[in-house]
């Protein structure tokens, strides 16, 4: 049989199969019958098709994905579906939304190889990214698709934006696989997860693929292990006697818009990191520097390290290698004896990435990875273990704190209010709490007790969001939009209804 990811996306006819029964079912049907009235309303007709595609939240593994380890997230319930109408000889793609205050109409040509304003940031621009994706994979895969079709879109996002919960990558799926369904072809999800990845990038972050393959990939029930090179997911059944509680610091992180300093500067500085650690391992710098992408790649000579020293953990080349000062440019330029502009002359937004630095911490980025890859193992390891539920339950709890402290100290993804709220989830009983997703806001995912959770989500309502409630931040009955617990939920679907 063949594994799940080299399958199509699945087809349905109707809700149940996405959302189960019950209110889900219920809210979700309700949400479906608006956006046809919607797409009425704007377009004088119904969608031909829906797709729709989860956000997920991310359990531990956080800021390796692009550094080419595996990572474990789970989908979420919370989605954007996409309603979608092909209009032959019309030439335009039209993009609406429900929320049509908050998102005016997008329109832009029916051409997959324009390129995407990035000065001029808007909403849409993440359906350009689905759009080019699909006719780039459609041409390098020799596939014979219309490039002039217009498109008629309306969009139904409910993963709250700046969240850490990837509603952009929710957004890039459902309107890749939107237009994929529509065009008449379904591609198997493992290289959907590969080219919405690489797609997501037209965006100018430097997205590393997590995201985007939970999203594809998730089956309802599982969290995952995603490895790269190739993509591929491993289902992790999660112990029965804990739940993630998702609750949002209410900061915003606008990942397209701060990634020269905060998202991409770290990716830039990972990849130095690994050049630096290749050449003082032996490695030719001109071979560092066309060879050497990621820490991933240079972990087999980091770990031979260690082994003269009775280890195997990379951690300790980073120890040796990489100063804990912070280095200027021009200390990197003269260990790798290149200029920094000329080792990412071919990644603009690496570019952006040199012009906004003003040093780069390399021992504190690889420090992170190094040990942030070891705890997802750590973690997966755990959950099959034979130790009791409370014995698991704990450890995860430890480990998801050791990661947050990483991000927190080492990688400086964390900012005031995610700080504040991982230490109302740790003082009310969490067994872990840790930021989740890029991070510089966003949300935190507590690791509860089950028999536990009504009264930690109260605990929380008053300790932390009552005085925003109180200051306007959010209205009182949003409350719940901002702090949940969610259950692993099913990824991508199809559905004609
Ligand atoms: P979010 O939380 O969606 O901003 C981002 C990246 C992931 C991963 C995490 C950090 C995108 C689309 N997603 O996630 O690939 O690197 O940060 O672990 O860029």
């Amino acid at each position: 049989m063949a594994r799940h990811e080299e399958l199509p996306v699945p087809v349905f006819k109707s809700l149940e199969p996405v959302y189960g029964t019950g209110s889900h079912l219920e809210e979700a049907e309700l949400r479906f019958s608006k956006l046809k009235s919607k797409f009425n309303e704007f377009f004088g007709h119904p969608p031909d098709i829906y797709a729709r595609s989860p956000g997920r939240v991310n359990l531990i593994g956080e800021h390796i994905d692009y550094e080419g380890y595996s990572v474990l997230p789970m989908a979420i319930r919370q989605d954007t579906i996409v309603a979608i109408r092909k209009v032959e000889g019309e030439k335009v793609l039209r993009i609406a939304n429900v929320n049509s205050e908050k998102y005016t109409m997008c329109t832009y040509p029916a051409d997959p190889d324009q390129e995407i304003d990035l000065k001029n940031h808007k909403w849409g621009h993440y359906f350009i990214c689905g759009y080019k994706g699909f006719y780039e994979y459609a041409k390098s895969n020799g596939r014979n698709v219309d490039r002039t079709v217009g498109l008629q879109v309306v969009v139904d996002g409910i993963v709250p934006t700046g969240s850490g919960l990837s509603s952009s990558a929710a957004f890039v799926c459902s309107s890749t696989i939107a237009i994929m369904a529509v065009m008449g072809e379904n591609y198997p999800k493992k290289d959907l997860a590969q080219l919405t990845c690489e797609c997501e990038r037209h965006i100018g972050t430097q997205s590393g693929g997590m995201d985007q393959a939970i999203s594809v990939m998730a089956r309802s029930g599982f969290a995952a292990l995603i490895d790269f090179n190739p993509i591929r997911a491993t289902e992790v059944q999660l112990p029965a006697g804990g739940t993630f509680v998702i609750a949002h610091s209410l900061a915003e992180s606008q990942k397209a818009v701060t990634a020269a300093t905060n998202y991409n500067n770290r990716v830039v500085e990972c990849r130095l990191a690994a050049i630096v650690l290749g050449i003082k391992l032996g490695l030719k710098a001109e071979k560092a520097i066309t060879e050497v992408k990621t820490l991933s790649d240079v972990e087999a000579l980091c770990v031979s390290f260690a082994g003269t020293r009775g280890s195997s953990d990379p951690g300790l080349a980073v120890k040796e290698f990489l100063k804990e000062e912070p280095y200027s440019s021009e200390e990197i330029e003269q260990i790798i004896n290149e200029k920094l502009p000329t080792v990412f002359a071919n990644s603009p937004s690496s570019l952006d990435v040199l012009r906004a630095a003003k040093h780069f911490k390399l021992h504190q980025r690889a420090a992170h990875v190094y040990s942030e890859a070891k705890r997802v193992y750590a973690f997966k390891d755990t959950v099959s273990s034979k130790s009791s539920e409370e014995d698991m339950l704990k450890k995860l709890g430890a480990l998801m704190n050791d990661s947050h402290y990483s991000c927190s100290v080492l990688y400086e993804c964390s900012c005031p209010e995610l700080e504040e709220l991982v230490k109302i989830c740790r003082d009310n009983s969490a067994l872990g709490a840790r930021l989740t997703g890029a991070g510089w806001g966003g949300c935190a995912v507590a690791l509860v007790k089950e028999s536990i959770v009504p009264q930690f989500i109260l605990k929380l309502k008053e300790q932390y969001y009552k005085s925003r409630i109180d200051k306007g931040v959010i209205k009182k009955n949003d409350v719940d939009l901002y702090i949940f617990a969610s259950k692993p939920s099913s990824g991508a679907a199809i559905v004609e209804v």
